[in-house]
């Protein structure tokens, strides 16, 4: 995954036309476009393929199950052209490790503390082991919120050179600037691009924030 302008767009736009035109306005400004279950669903996954011509694709379907069928996700996203795949980490290391086999060269990112409220209940507690582990498994990467800049940091001093996508910028809170500033490689934005009347607009004003952030 190229590392440009350090922002990633969450594609969860469910209209099938303007989801693809959001992916036409910015697929240059964004070094990846993440996918979910809702567009996934919306459309099909053929989806993938066709965004993966405009820009890397990162299969969001935060993969939570045993390494078997784990192993089958990863490898159909991958088939289908996904740069990377999210997967969760409290499944254990035996999944995380069929992931990252499945990926062929893939990137896997494993989710430690998640960014909405409810993160601080069972992830937040979790997080640093499960970021340990995503090291020892071979990952490429961790997702960590943005949306509490200073956990980051503290997972930063875990991963060592590992990546860490944040979500949460915009419509949950967090800034990108504090976010990329904290450690964070990349950050994640969805609702405050695509939903933005002008998404490119929106797009090049996180862009510019990211450009502007101090990296310590
Ligand atoms: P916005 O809140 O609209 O910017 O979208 C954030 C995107 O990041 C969504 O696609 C979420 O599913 C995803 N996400 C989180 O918001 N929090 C997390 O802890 C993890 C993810 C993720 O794995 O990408």
């Amino acid at each position: 995954m190229r590392k440009e302008s350090r922002v990633i767009l969450a594609l969860d736009e469910v209209r099938p036309e303007r989801a693809f035109h959001v992916a036409e306005q910015v697929q240059d400004l964004v070094d990846a476009i993440k996918i979910n279950w809702p567009l996934v669903l919306a459309t099909s996954p053929d989806t993938i393929t066709r965004l993966s011509r405009m820009a890397p694709v990162i299969c969001d379907f935060k993969v939570a199950d045993i390494p078997n069928t784990v192993s089958l996700i990863v490898s159909q996203a991958v088939q289908r052209g996904a740069e990377g795949v999210i997967v969760h980490g409290f499944t254990g290391s035996d999944s995380v490790k069929a992931a990252v086999e499945a990926a062929d060269g893939r990137q896997i990112f494993v989710v430690t503390e998640m960014s909405h409220p409810g993160g601080a209940e069972y992830t937040a507690p979790a997080a640093e082991s499960l970021a340990k582990m995503a090291v020892d498994c071979g990952a490429a990467g961790i997702i960590a919120p943005a949306t509490r800049p200073e956990r980051v940091a503290a997972l930063r001093k875990i991963v060592g050179d590992l990546l860490i996508l944040s979500p949460g910028v915009g419509a949950q809170g967090g800034s990108a600037s504090a976010t990329l500033e904290k450690g964070a490689d990349y950050v994640i934005v969805g609702r405050s691009i695509y939903g933005a009347e002008d998404p490119r607009s929106a797009a090049l004003r996180v862009v510019n924030e990211a450009k502007a952030a101090r990296s310590d």
